[in-house]
């Protein structure tokens, strides 16, 4: 066969890049960004062309492996799924269904093959005991979603190419590509935006996306919640918001007012390390341009103020009057709607984990426990474990005691095609067919896309015998692992027969655009044979308004002052932020680099090398008081662990503040990746205290936490 010319959507992050690869015998000869791609028009990053490397990665597994006491041993796939269902059903028998607990990591939502099955097999396995990268990261948008528009996953997006001012708090777009807003390119949305007014980004650090912003400002790390609070307060003194807002289905603005009050921007500023002066120039752009919105992610998200940020973000939006509204923040309407497909599993608080009562949320308890729940003895304790597409062993705080609590296990089976930190504590690891061997479709986030478009990808190479996709691994659990009774058992059968495009296909045609779309027959609807035909996709609209149509709430109204929410401002004047902790005085936060993904693309030589990645950024300020030079190894130690990492000196970040990427650390006798070892890196979670969490959401607070520092002397 000769040379061909392939096109698939990059799943890697949330962009959704339109890719051109050219292939010859089932290899990748190159891989480019495909111009004509209707949404990425040509867009690429340095990930999107690893994926050549991931595809040939020797140290992807492709056949089951089994741990031995000699070892990995290849087994056959029925050897393993026999396996894993006797020692899981054995598990299930002596101690109960929640002895088995669940964890699925990020990929689980950008392959769709997963994405499809995930839920149906968990729900088969029918345990509390879920957990999921969401409560290292999304749950305070997830549960101020809930209260202020009754659906977890009805997020409001930034109507990107018309704003003319952007206020981005604590996230970084130009390194992680946009979370919570698919978007590709977002270097030249952010330049359209100054054309035409400015980009202005608050962080602790002069990040890449500040750099290429109008304005930056510094804040010190978990202090936005009093920025917030002073800039809700200060639009209401400066307007007339009450009479001025045009919304009729808002709820309580008063009781905002009310509640924002006491936060005078000349008290506030100090607390947050900026002038009250620049605090006052942002409010004014804020109300001197059109279309403003203000934008953030896990910078606000994953710190102790992390649903309340959330909230104040959205609330500042609305009183600008920018909710639903082009220029604005809007809602997707994508062909398939998700949102509403998965509305009634948009609940929270219904039970409480069994260690230390933290409520479930969307089903999932927080990931900052599962440990505990593994290590403490009980009725009720986890003694089995299936993990899908995560690595916790990095990922989750107290890093240390994760992974004790996995080689406790009595038998844990991982669905992964990796021999890395986490996994090699499975027994049994299931490996699936990955990257361009999979079709691809992206559904979920087409939810939080900045226009409604739609794509199918088939895919470009092809798979040997032996290999297995996620999707064919997840039914086959499914089936094998179910329990429940005899009316579950016949639905059960056959959600585990039906195939992801046979599923895909179905609501393609019943969504929005479908060919029975509103229950009538469209003859031009969407299908997904018609979608297969379209390699560059087709554009479906521009997000419109659709409040309050489209809220999920009882009343139809967006409520504006959740009492969950208001009352926890009241714990938040107890908090003092004078020096508590003389042992720790510096505060971490996190990094995020072009040319990493969380903790598992290191293995890929392309992405490797160049800039230095994984150091501790400090303030020459702090460096010269502590005498630690550039490059210079320092130890960085927090009440749960301690780590040596090289300095890298720099005024780019805030004095009192160091900077540490999570994801690194690849060490460890029994894994089997062999480049990413070469440059391991340090593994910063080993600092993080587990019980450091948001009190709302129970999402993990990596962010502003407190640490010590000193040179090892060389
Ligand atoms: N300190 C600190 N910690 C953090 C963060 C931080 O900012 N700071 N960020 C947090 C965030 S936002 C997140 S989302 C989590 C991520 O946490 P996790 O999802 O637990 O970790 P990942 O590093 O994404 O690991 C993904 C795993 O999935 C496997 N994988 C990749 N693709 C596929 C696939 O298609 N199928 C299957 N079956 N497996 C696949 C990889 O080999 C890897 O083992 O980390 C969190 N941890
Ligand atoms: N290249 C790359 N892309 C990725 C990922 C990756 O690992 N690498 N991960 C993906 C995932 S899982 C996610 S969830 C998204 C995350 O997407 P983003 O949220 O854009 O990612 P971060 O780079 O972590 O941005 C957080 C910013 O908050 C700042 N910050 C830290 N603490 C505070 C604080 O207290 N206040 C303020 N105002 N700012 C603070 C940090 O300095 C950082 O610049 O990225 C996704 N894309
Ligand atoms: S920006 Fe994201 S979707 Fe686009 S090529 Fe890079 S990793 Fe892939
Ligand atoms: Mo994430």
């Amino acid at each position: 066969m000769g040379k061909e010319l392939k096109y698939r959507t990059c799943h890697l992050c949330e962009a959704m890049c339109g890719l051109e690869i050219e292939v010859e015998d089932n290899k990748v000869l190159s891989i480019k960004g495909h111009k004509e791609d209707i949404y990425s028009k040509g867009h690429i990053c340095p990930k999107g062309v690893a994926l050549k490397d991931l595809h040939e990665d020797k140290n992807r597994l492709k056949r089951p492996v089994k741990r031995t006491d000699n070892g990995w041993v290849e087994i056959s796939w029925n050897e393993a799924f026999d396996a894993v269902e006797r020692e899981l059903k054995k598990i299930r028998k002596k101690y109960g269904n929640d002895a088995i607990a669940t964890y699925t990591g990020n990929p689980t939502v950008h392959n769709t093959g997963t994405a499809l099955t995930l839920y149906d097999t968990i729900n088969a396995i029918d345990t509390k005991n879920r957990y999921a990268s969401h409560s290292l990261d999304s749950v305070p948008v997830f549960l101020v979603n809930q209260m202020m528009f009754g659906h977890a996953m009805l997020a409001p997006v930034p109507d990107i190419e018309s704003l003319d001012y952007f206020l981005i708090i604590g996230a970084n777009p130009l390194a992680s590509n946009g979370s919570f807003m698919s978007t590709p390119d977002i270097k030249g949305k952010i330049s359209n935006i100054k054309s035409k007014g400015k980009v202005v980004v608050i962080d602790p650090r002069k990040t890449e996306t500040a750099k290429k912003a109008s304005e930056h400002y510094f804040i010190k790390p978990e202090r936005d919640i009093y920025l917030l609070l002073g800039i809700a307060n200060e639009l209401f003194k400066r307007t007339n918001i009450t009479d001025s807002l045009s919304y009729s289905y808002i709820k309580n603005i008063d009781q905002l007012q009310e509640v924002v009050s006491e936060y005078d921007l000349e008290n506030i500023a100090p607390l947050t390390g900026m002038s009250a002066d620049d605090i006052s120039k942002i409010i004014d752009d804020l109300l001197s341009h059109k279309n403003p919105v203000v934008y953030g992610r896990l910078g606000v998200n994953t710190q102790r103020y992390g649903t309340l940020c959330q909230w104040l973000i959205t609330s500042v939006n609305i009183l600008l009057g920018q909710l639903d509204k082009p220029g604005g923040l809007l809602f997707t309407l994508p062909a398939i709607d998700y949102v509403t497909l998965m509305a009634h599993e948009s609940k929270m608080f219904r039970y409480k984990s069994r260690v230390k009562s933290y409520g479930e949320i969307v089903g999932e308890y927080p990931t900052a426990t599962l440990a505990e729940e593994i290590l403490t003895p009980g009725e009720g304790q986890v003694r089995g474990f299936l993990s899908i597409a995560g690595n916790p062993a990095r990922s989750a705080p107290n890093s240390d005691q994760v992974e004790e609590a996995l080689k406790s296990l009595e038998f844990m089976v991982a669905v992964d095609m990796y021999i890395n930190e986490t996994t090699q504590y499975a027994d049994i690891i299931l490996p699936p067919a990955v990257g361009l061997e999979t079709m691809h479709y992206s559904f979920v986030l087409h939810m939080v896309a900045t226009k409604n478009t739609s794509k199918f990808s088939p895919p470009p190479l092809q798979v040997s015998d032996n290999q297995r996709y996620d999707y064919q691994i997840m039914s086959e659990l499914q089936r094998r692992l179910f329990s429940g009774g005899v009316f579950s058992k016949a639905k059960n059968y056959i959600t585990s027969k039906i195939s992801p495009k046979r599923k895909l296909d179905l609501a393609l045609k019943t969504g929005p655009y479908g060919i029975w779309g509103g229950r009538k027959f469209k003859k031009d609807g969407l299908s997904l044979s018609k979608l297969e035909k379209k390699k560059e996709g087709v554009f479906l609209s521009e997000l419109s308004g659709q409040f309050p149509d489209r809220l999920f709430t009882k009343d139809k109204k967006v409520e504006l002052t959740p009492e969950l929410f208001v009352k926890e401002l009241q714990n938040l004047k107890k908090e003092s932020f004078e020096a508590k902790d003389d042992k720790h005085p510096f505060t971490l936060i996190g990094r995020r680099h072009l040319r990493s993904n969380n903790s598992w693309m290191h293995n890929l030589p392309i992405l490797q090398g160049g800039s230095r990645k994984c150091t501790a950024m400090i303030h020459p300020q702090d460096a010269s008081f502590l005498s630690i030079s550039d490059d210079q190894m320092i130890e960085v130690y927090s009440k749960k662990g301690s780590i040596s990492i090289a300095a890298e000196v720099s005024d780019e970040i805030v004095p009192g503040t160091i900077s540490i990427p999570h994801g690194w650390g690849h060490h460890g006798k029994n894994i089997r990746m062999d480049v990413a070892q070469e440059e391991s890196g340090v593994n910063v979670n080993l600092l993080m205290d587990h019980e450091r969490l948001d009190p709302l959401s129970y999402n993990m607070a990596f962010n502003g936490h407190p640490v010590g520092i000193r040179a090892i002397s060389s």
